[in-house]
């Protein structure tokens, strides 16, 4: 499976997906650091909240097969300018978290404005929409 790097703002579920990602109970855990294994590369929000730790995201994007952008469907904003996708040379896919919650489509929408081509819509604490997730990362 390829690796994935999740970014998104604090909150927006990185850590919960990837637990629905291993199958594993959900529980909330706060992300102190960048926490990385052979499949996944898991960021605190605080990198993409602040400027100069932005700067390692960028970094870690060359560890990773596919760089992940996690909008929740009920954020009220999004912190990624259009068309940053271009500035790693890595898969950049969109990732709508909480599909529970309103509004799925908004967040699809500035995804796409980013540069996100494809845009998966997960709900971490039912599964739903992590399986078509899973085949993408095992695609070659
Ligand atoms: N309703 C709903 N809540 C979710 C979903 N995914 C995550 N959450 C909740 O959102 C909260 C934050 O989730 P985390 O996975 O810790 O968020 P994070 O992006 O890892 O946050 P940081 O570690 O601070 O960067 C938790 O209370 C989760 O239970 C979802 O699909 N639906
Ligand atoms: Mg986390």
């Amino acid at each position: 499976m390829k690796r994935l790097l999740l970014i998104g703002r604090s909150g927006c579920g990185k850590t919960t997906l990837t637990q629905a990602l291993r199958g594993e109970r959900v529980t909330y855990r706060k992300t102190q650091s960048i926490a990385y294994d052979d499949l996944l590369i898991d960021t605190p929000g605080e990198y993409l909240e602040n400027h100069d730790l932005g700067c390692a995201l960028a970094l870690y994007a060359y560890e990773a097969d596919v760089v992940g952008l996690l909008l929740a469907a009920d954020d009220e904003y999004s912190l990624y300018p259009p068309n940053i996708t271009c500035l790693v040379n890595r898969e950049v896919v969109g990732i709508v978290t909480k599909i529970d919650k309103a509004d799925p489509a908004r967040a699809e929408n500035w995804l796409r404005l980013s540069g996100c081509k494809t845009v998966f819509h997960v709900n971490s604490h039912t599964g739903e929409g992590v399986d078509q997730l899973v085949s993408h990362l095992k695609t070659k």
